[in-house]
């Protein structure tokens, strides 16, 4: 793959000459640092860009970002693989730097694509699309290889860490000034513990996490002073507490959602959990605030202050939210809950939300959860699944959508995402109906298994 990655950099070099760069990346934390990438590597090449950051890629996005064509050169970066389809008459050449799926058939020479799915070793290659844009990066000047802590970044933020590729690995080793512990996967593992276990949302400690009383309960059970961080504790107090949030989670009895390693790397010169910042940047971000999030990734300052302030609001929000969750009515049937916020949680977390309530032991494995909350006059839906088996959440959402419009034919209802994370959004106004459709088909799938 790294021969292609030198190609790809050395046409870009030639089609870039002269010519403004565009930009236009994924919102996570592994678009923003991929964006944070390309910004920093064409600044030292003296060249003028652009940024957009986008949810997705809808067509017409694209066709706006092409109309800035031929005066701009484009570069998608953590997305577009999977948009080939609108790439099909291309007059000049865009580029691609990119882990998603790919139709390799809609490819054409004026795609300038890097893109692990392409090579025969996708798993030695798998990396994310930060690690992408890093080599790429590294590629166009090997003075850029202090830009790995950024692919590091982005490689946590898509949970690459777990089972590393040869890629992955081979970015690790070219990060200086980065630590790697075994350990309980808990963050920060930089800050005091009381704070790290009250904001433990992922993974989430019943009884610990949102719970003041329970914070303490559990450092004095395992005799762990207040004020330490994870980093500080030895073998001993770190197996204690291990089992101490082992028991919590009793019903989730697999230990390899807590272990695993922790990633310290000096960011703004101090030590900095990677997990935090990865959840920092995919805040900001989350919440409109990209530059803030690009800024902050390029170590601005001013950038970091305006992002700890947000981070610090989404955290808060993040639990009381949980809180609000657990005690709000919820519409149960036979292995669905659906959790109507309404107005009471913020769209751009309701899914966050059912992410940590998914891996609460409040449910039973595979239950299919639901969550709703306004937005503006739509109503965002998002579904997420207990465990690692179940239904395919995407394809519940498209039959209920399928049957929602059949009895609404004017709504615009679209679904994204995957088996196990899906989402939508449909007409405030549409409300009850759509309710009543996606009971229909939960009761409907349920019966089928
Ligand atoms: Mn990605």
């Amino acid at each position: 793959m790294l021969k292609e990655v030198d190609r790809v950099a050395k046409e870009f070099l030639e089609l870039s000459k002269n010519k403004p760069i565009r930009i236009v990346s994924h919102y996570d934390s592994d678009g923003i640092t991929s964006a944070a990438i390309l910004a920093k590597a064409f600044k030292r090449l003296d060249k003028k860009f652009s940024i957009k950051i986008v949810k997705g890629l809808e067509e017409d996005i694209i066709r706006k970002e092409l109309s800035r064509q031929p005066k701009e050169l484009i570069v998608f970066s953590d997305l577009a693989s999977g948009s080939l389809e609108y790439f099909q008459k291309l007059q000049e050449p865009i580029f691609i730097l990119d882990h998603h799926e790919i139709h390799k058939e809609q490819l054409n020479d004026k795609i300038k694509i890097i893109n692990p799915h392409l090579f025969e070793n996708v798993e030695d290659n798998s990396c994310t699309g930060a690690g992408v844009c890093y080599l790429f990066a590294k590629a166009l000047s090997p003075k850029n290889a202090d830009l790995s802590s950024l692919a590091i970044i982005g490689m946590i933020g898509d949970r690459h860490e777990s089972n590393l590729s040869k890629i992955n690995q081979q970015i690790i080793n070219d990060t200086t000034d980065l630590t790697i512990r075994k350990g309980l996967v808990l963050y920060p593992a930089t800050r005091p513990l009381r704070r790290a276990l009250e904001y433990s949302t992922s993974p989430y400690i019943p009884g610990v996490t949102g719970n003041g009383e329970g914070v303490i309960e559990i450092l004095r059970e395992t005799g762990i002073g207040m004020g330490k961080s994870l980093l500080e504790l030895d073998d001993n107090e770190m197996s204690k507490l291990i089992t101490a949030v082992m028991i919590r989670r009793a019903q989730h009895n697999k230990a390899d959602d807590i272990l695993g390693n922790l990633y310290i790397l000096k960011f703004f010169n101090t030590k900095e959990d990677v997990r935090e910042i990865s959840t920092l940047v995919n805040a900001c971000s989350r919440l409109g605030y990209h530059d803030t999030a690009i800024a902050y990734c390029m170590e601005n300052e001013k950038a970091k202050l305006r992002a700890l302030d947000i981070y610090t609001e989404y955290k808060q929000e993040l639990v009381s939210g949980l809180r609000l969750a657990e005690k709000m009515d919820k519409i149960k049937g036979k292995g669905f809950v659906i959790l109507n916020a309404k107005d009471k949680i913020k769209d751009a977390i309701v899914g966050t939300i059912c992410s940590m309530l998914s891996s609460s032991p409040t449910y039973e494995e595979g239950t299919v959860l639901i969550g709703m909350a306004y937005n503006e006059d739509k109503i965002k839906v998002s579904a997420r699944i207990v465990g690692r088996e179940g239904r395919n959440l995407k394809e519940v959402l498209e039959k209920t959508v399928i049957t929602f419009k059949g009895q609404n034919p004017e709504t615009i209802a679209e679904v994204g995402g995957h088996h196990f994370a899906a989402g939508c959004l449909v007409e405030k106004e549409k409300e009850q109906l759509f309710i009543e459709a996606l009971k229909k088909n939960l009761e409907i799938e349920i019966v089928k298994i």
